[in-house]
């Protein structure tokens, strides 16, 4: 149902203040709705961009505790983080506050107050797990315990990754608190819960019947939730770091995090607006009906934003519900998923201080790579040959030559624009329409596909000089190639307008380079947006090539982090069965000294040593490690051989013994030496 709105307010999911921003979040949830939000603005329509730091629940008190500080340290840490990298990334929040914030804990605690005072919660009973050392109610995820199908000791409570079982904490035998080790016992302790199962009957209205323009995954992840009958939910736990809950003989109870978390952005909301009344009150924002309400969040925010926020906004009464929640699906890195707890990101602040200057290209590339309608791959190869390709060879491209010809034949000023030709017409159609392309995707919220369009006036444009080839008559007809540089112009400045939403930085320099001050979303399509005789400054590249090395050095990054959980996961090997010690006698273990090594013709793999063994006569043994070592470095070296082991052919060759080297947890192979000289040929045992 298409409904005329006065206004927008578009909020995006509050990250948790555990850890850094990384791209993951930024192709999901901010990119798309900032390109929205500038969309908005450049349009002229009143908008507020709502985000902020969740800074509630359990990561961050596991947080603080693994690094022994408080947990406010650590949400401050992650606050001023997050924050500043948002900023000089160009996410062009009008607010971004905290769930920590005196308005935020008042709002939050009111709201659930005023349920509790209606009777709208159920309260309940029950039997959880708690630590009796350390006094606390542990999560499914906080306790592990023995899997009851295939007995490995460090099951989580919701989930034995080593078979794959999905748990209960009930099911695992001897339950421990994950932190400590300490073992758990059951405890009764009372919580309020939002009937939803009450609310089922207008959600499937609302959802399936009235919202079916909702994106498919979104519509199809709250069909599967109501298709399996919503229960009630629990919004308080048993902790001690969130905001308490605002009833009598509730001690070391909080709200739970997906409760207040939601009501941040109404918080946060009235935050912005108490400080500027001239965007007039925060209930406008929340409480009309002539506003229009979108949240930006990822795909594992999708049931709280269009199920158990929406039932509590309604069960507090005066609130409108969201018109649309364009989720994401995730994007993986390298294909591999992105994870914060294994360090596996690229995180946004290493970004921004590694690549400086290069926003634009990342926000480009997440967004030409957006997982809209599934999960989608981020690699840095992609990276670079969007960047080479598209930014640098397409838009950069056609910019520099307009404003080149410019400089070159009219010191820089906007000639005339003469008599049209067919083919100018031509091109000026092509591009007369892409103002509505781009409006209905960006309404859509088909962003992709927008940048896309955007992307594709660059590629008209670059046409139109190829084909023109204004250097060729610039002596023979000086009045057509007028025309021809004021269209390219022309084109460039509706370039500076159209990707304004998707690439802040390099528009704005665009603009500066074409001396443009103002502009609106409007003037999208015009050909009159330079006045002839205009004066242009000097211009710069508008995007510079991403080299090879800059790629490399980020791939490596990421290779070492799997190398380094890789070796923090690593166990050793079960030991072999138990000899007696004449097997062990039976081995002839010496030390050999590299008097020549080569590379084996045609064999990948084996290195041909000659060894002193001591004997007076040299030893020729082939070893398995030409992919670990150049043969050259290892002359003069000592190894550790086995002296008795029966001669075998390999290539055509016969090696008489085995040298030893250790295998890595990775399958790498280093050769085995002694720490100080010793003589070829002497024993090792
Ligand atoms: N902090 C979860 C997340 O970052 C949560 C979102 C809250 S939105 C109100 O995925
Ligand atoms: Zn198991």
């Amino acid at each position: 149902m298409e409904k005329n709105f006065k206004r927008t307010t578009v909020t995006s999911a509050l990250p948790y203040a555990n850890g850094p921003v990384h791209i993951g979040h930024l192709a999901g949830v901010y990119v798309p709705a900032d390109i929205y939000v500038r969309y908005l603005r450049l349009k002229g329509r009143p908008v507020l961009f709502i985000g902020g730091s969740d800074e509630h629940g359990v990561p961050v008190t596991i947080r603080a505790r693994k690094e022994g500080i408080s947990v406010q340290q650590v949400v401050d840490r992650y606050h001023s983080l997050i924050k500043d990298s948002f900023e000089r990334f160009g996410i062009s929040f009008d607010i971004y506050s905290r769930t920590t914030s005196p308005t935020h804990h008042k709002l939050a605690s009111d709201f659930f107050r005023k349920l509790y005072d209606e009777g709208k919660f159920v309260e309940q009973v029950t039997e959880q797990f708690f630590d009796e050392q350390t006094g606390r109610f542990l999560t499914d995820r906080n306790i592990r315990g023995e899997c009851p199908r295939c007995h490995n000791l460090e099951a989580y409570g919701d989930q034995c990754e080593k078979c794959g079982a999905t748990l209960s904490p009930e099911e695992l035998i001897n339950p421990y608190n994950a932190e400590t080790g300490n073992p758990l016992v059951k405890k009764a302790t009372k919580h309020w819960y939002l009937p939803l199962d009450k609310d089922q009957p207008w959600l499937e209205k609302w959802i399936l019947e009235d919202h079916k323009e909702w994106r498919p995954n979104v519509y199809g992840q709250c069909k599967s939730w109501l298709d399996g009958g919503l229960k009630p939910r629990a919004v308080t736990r048993d902790l001690d770091w969130g905001i308490p809950v605002p009833v009598e003989g509730a001690e070391g109870k909080v709200l739970y995090v997906w409760f207040d978390a939601p009501i941040g952005y109404i918080s946060n909301t009235k935050e912005l607006c108490d400080a500027h009344p001239e965007l007039g009150s925060w209930e406008t924002w929340w409480k009309d009906p002539e506003t229009r309400l979108v949240h930006f969040i990822g795909k594992d925010n999708i049931v709280f934003h269009c199920i158990v926020f929406p039932a509590m906004l309604k069960a507090h009464g005066d609130y409108i519900l969201p018109d649309n929640v364009p989720s994401n699906e995730f994007l993986n890195l390298e294909g591999n998923k992105i994870s914060t707890s294994k360090n596996y990101a690229v995180w946004l602040n290493e970004y921004l201080d590694e690549l400086p200057g290069r926003q634009d290209e990342l926000r480009y590339v997440l967004t030409a790579n957006a997982p809209e309608t599934k999960d989608n791959d981020f690699t840095w190869a992609d990276y670079q040959a969007r960047c080479n390709n598209e930014l640098v060879a397409v838009y950069g491209n056609f910019v520099n030559r307009a404003l080149q010809l410019t400089q070159k034949y009219y010191e820089g000023r906007v000639p005339e624009c003469g008599e049209l030709s067919d083919f100018d017409r031509q091109t000026l159609a092509e591009f007369s329409d892409v103002k509505g392309k781009l409006e209905s995707l960006l309404e859509n919220f088909k962003f992709r596909e927008a940048q896309k369009e955007a992307m594709n006036l660059a590629r008209i444009g670059n046409k139109y000089i190829a084909d023109s080839e204004p250097w060729k008559i610039v002596k023979t007809d000086p009045e057509r190639v007028k025309t021809i540089i004021n269209i390219s112009l022309q084109l460039t400045a509706n370039l500076a307008i159209a990707f304004e939403p998707f690439l802040p930085f390099s528009s704005k320099r665009l603009r500066q380079m074409i001396a443009m001050e103002s502009f609106s979303w409007e003037d999208l399509g015009s050909t009159t947006l330079l006045p002839a005789g205009k004066q242009l400054p000097k211009p710069e590249l508008l995007f510079t090539k991403i080299e090879d090395e800059v790629v490399a050095a980020q791939v490596k990054k990421l290779e070492d982090t799997i190398k380094a959980n890789e070796a923090a996961n690593y166990k050793a090997e079960p030991v072999k069965e138990t000899i007696p010690f004449e097997d062990f006698e039976k081995l002839d273990i010496r030390v050999g000294l590299v008097k020549a090594c080569e590379k084996v013709k045609k064999s990948k793999k084996l290195l041909k040593f000659t060894l002193d063994d001591g004997s007076g006569q040299d030893r020729t043994i082939l070893s398995g490690i030409a992919q670990w070592y150049e043969p050259e470095t290892l002359i003069g070296k000592r190894v550790l051989f086995i002296a008795n082991l029966a001669p075998r052919q390999m290539m055509g060759l016969e090696s008489c013994g085995m040298i030893l080297s250790a295998v890595n947890f990775d399958g790498n192979l280093s050769l085995t030496t002694t720490m100080d000289e010793v003589k070829g040929g002497s024993q090792v045992g």
